[in-house]
């Protein structure tokens, strides 16, 4: 029994029966818990420098790395201080056991499908079938020495057993245990964050998690979200859906006929315009044109000046959402990632059951934003990611492959393709922080404080160059004519950090009302034969499903979905941003305040007070959709009519 001396805890902590060397050179033989400890992390980091690929591009990144798997194993072993000490020596050898092969399971399976194990894939089954045949060829021989030394340790445990000693703990030594692991895991969580910010709130990337937070811990974290959906998911029934429904069918409104199934049977072909607004169509930066080639393309296209990206912390991946299921994306996090499992009914999954073959192309890893795996929610029969394309030092810069590669690359996935297609591209080299190699800038930085805004013009041109060489190519092809093709802008590029410059470009002060009014991202919509126009609706990224929709002919009177017809001459003009924030045809509602539109400036409330309700309205219903899983109930209340329906019709 070891009792503290009074004042000296720490020294106690370190003292004979201590856990360090002084054990050792008594002959008491080594701490088993700091053997387990160091073999456990040694192993995880080998795991990751040579099992995983996991890109470090500095030194404190490969610090990071290298910290991750601490705290994590520093809680989970440390537990045993709470252990008789009988017990000890178990639990230390049966936690080293399953940490070793929560290690070898994410090795094999990123050997396969090169992503770490998620809670929700452990239950894909056709995921995990995929991987059933091949174990075998996934295994080499040489992983068993991850567990070499578990056995090793068991060995001398059993046959040795003074090899190793396990010390008692008072209530002070186990207080500074806990609170040096506590430690350990905030300095850990603070570097990853100074690293990536919001990376825990937003969650991107599985790989940039690891990286950061270290697969044990990433587990955990995984754990916590998907305990929290399943739970709200479990709470809800479909007893919701009904007035949603009925909210969502008396906004319906009458197609206009002249539109309707103008461009049916045609490919579809969508971009993302990367961190594109509407601030910079139409404008100059020292005299040159921002985006020659787009502002001339709108004017043989239907151009949106009105519209405005609905995304939150999701980004891009919340402008795929809203785009593709006419619903919002969620307040907190990326609906990609918190809730890939719903049931959903979303544009490549429709166009799929009127003949289409649906594909994205983006040229990142595949598990960022959780696409591979939210891709098979949506519908896409194929996702055609980094691995699909040659990708170099260069013809890389700033996230990856540059635009111009990457439509030019993009041109045999597209040709070989059965018709007609649903194609969507998703640019990547117009994002923060907008850098470009000298050789590919044709437009001169602009001038101001902001690095950010001045280097944002050239990327723009960038990919305005590489949108111009697209088409060319899609006419070479013989696609240009057969295809509609619908360009849009993600999310904005410049934050509200960069005010003082934006307001220096834009010749006028950024008030609040200034900054809702830049979430405006470009729309156009080419259909071959048609005349351009230019249309101000007030709009939404929401809009874009049911305008594809009935352009293509289909009819959306089933669906539940949130977004307008922006062709129908009925349609009203209102729009709502993730942030509550709403835009009239005359007035704007942001921060508590309404603005008249005509002038920008404050007005009494009234005007917007008849709006309030439904842009509060709106956000909730599509929240409690996702929240609730509720399309699952919907496409069963929907079979259950139909087969009422055939029983009656004769
Ligand atoms: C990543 C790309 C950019 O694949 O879509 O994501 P963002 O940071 O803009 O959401
Ligand atoms: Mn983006």
């Amino acid at each position: 029994m070891m009792e503290a001396r009074s004042g000296s805890w720490l020294q106690s902590f370190f003292d004979e029966e201590g856990p360090g060397l002084k054990g050792v050179f008594k002959n008491q033989g080594y701490s088993l818990f700091w053997v387990v400890f160091l073999s456990l992390w040694l192993k995880t980091y080998i795991a990751y420098k040579t099992s995983f690929e996991i890109d470090i591009e500095n030194w404190i990144q490969e610090f990071i790395l290298l910290i991750n798997p601490v705290s994590f194993l520093l809680l989970t072993l440390g537990m045993n201080i709470f252990l008789k000490e009988n017990r000890r020596k178990v639990y230390l050898l049966t936690m080293s056991f399953f940490i070793t092969l929560v290690l070898f399971a994410n090795l094999v399976f990123y050997r396969f499908f090169n992503d770490f194990l998620t809670i929700p894939v452990l239950f894909q089954t056709s995921n995990m079938s995929d991987l059933g045949s091949s174990v075998q060829d996934l295994i080499n021989p040489s992983d068993l020495l991850y567990f070499a030394d578990l056995l090793f340790l068991m060995f001398l445990t059993i046959y040795k057993p003074k090899t190793f000693h396990v010390r008692s703990y008072n209530l002070q030594n186990r207080k500074f245990f806990i609170s040096m692991a506590l430690g350990v895991t905030f300095f850990n969580l603070a570097l990853a964050e100074a690293e990536r910010p919001e990376l825990l709130t937003r969650t991107f990337d599985r790989e940039i998690l690891v990286k950061n937070i270290g697969t044990y811990n990433y587990h955990l974290y995984d754990a916590i979200l998907q305990t929290k959906s399943s739970a709200q998911r479990a709470l809800a029934d479909g007893s919701e859906l009904s007035e949603i429904e009925n909210y969502v069918r008396s906004n319906q409104k009458k197609v206009n006929d002249d539109l309707y199934g103008l461009a049916k049977g045609k490919n579809v072909i969508f971009v993302s315009l990367e961190s594109t607004q509407s601030f910079v169509i139409n404008k100059t930066v020292n005299g040159e044109e921002i985006t020659p080639f787009l502002n001339e393309f709108i004017k043989d296209s239907y151009y949106f000046n009105n519209f405005y990206h609905q995304t939150g912390q999701g980004k891009t991946s919340d402008s795929e959402f809203i785009i593709e299921n006419s619903l919002y994306p969620l307040g907190r996090g990326a609906v990609f990632f918190t809730h890939a499992q719903n049931e959903y009914k979303a544009t490549p999954e429709i166009l799929t059951e009127n003949g289409y073959y649906t594909a994205s192309l983006h040229a990142n890893n595949k598990s960022f934003w959780n696409r591979d795996m939210m891709y098979d929610s949506l519908g896409y029969q194929r996702f055609f990611n980094s691995d699909d394309y040659e990708v170099s030092e260069k013809n890389s810069v700033n996230w990856g492959l540059n635009d111009k590669s990457f439509f030019q690359q993009s041109i045999a996935h597209l040709e070989g393709m059965p018709q007609p297609f649903y194609a969507k591209f998703i640019t990547l080299t117009n994002h923060f922080p907008f850098t470009l190699n000298e050789e590919d800038r044709t437009l001169e930085p602009y001038d101001s404080n902001s690095k950010t805004l001045n280097q944002y013009f050239p990327t723009v041109r960038y990919t305005d160059e590489a949108l111009e060489r697209f088409i060319a190519d899609l006419k070479r092809v013989g696609l240009y004519e057969k295809s509609i093709i619908v360009m849009y802008g993600d999310h904005y590029g410049i934050s509200e950090n960069h005010n003082s410059a934006m307001s220096q470009f834009l010749g006028k002060e950024i008030t609040p009302f200034e900054s809702v009014q830049l979430q405006r991202v470009p729309l156009i919509i080419h259909v071959p034969g048609q005349k351009g126009k230019t249309i101000s609706t007030v709009s939404g990224q929401i809009d874009v499903r049911p305008t594809l929709m009935h352009l293509l002919g289909i009819k959306t009177d089933d669906f539940i979905e949130f977004g307008k017809d922006l062709f129908s001459e009925e349609t009203i003009e209102f729009t709502v941003l993730r942030d509550s924030s709403f835009i009239t045809k005359d007035y704007l509602y942001t921060m508590d305040t309404c603005y008249d539109k005509k002038t920008g400036a404050m007005t009494e409330r009234d005007p917007c007070e008849n709006y309030l309700e439904k842009a509060k309205q709106e956000l909730e219903y599509s929240d409690k959709i996702i929240y609730g899983d509720l399309l699952r109930f919907y496409e069963k209340k929907k079979m259950k009519k139909e087969r009422n329906l055939a029983q009656f019709s004769f």
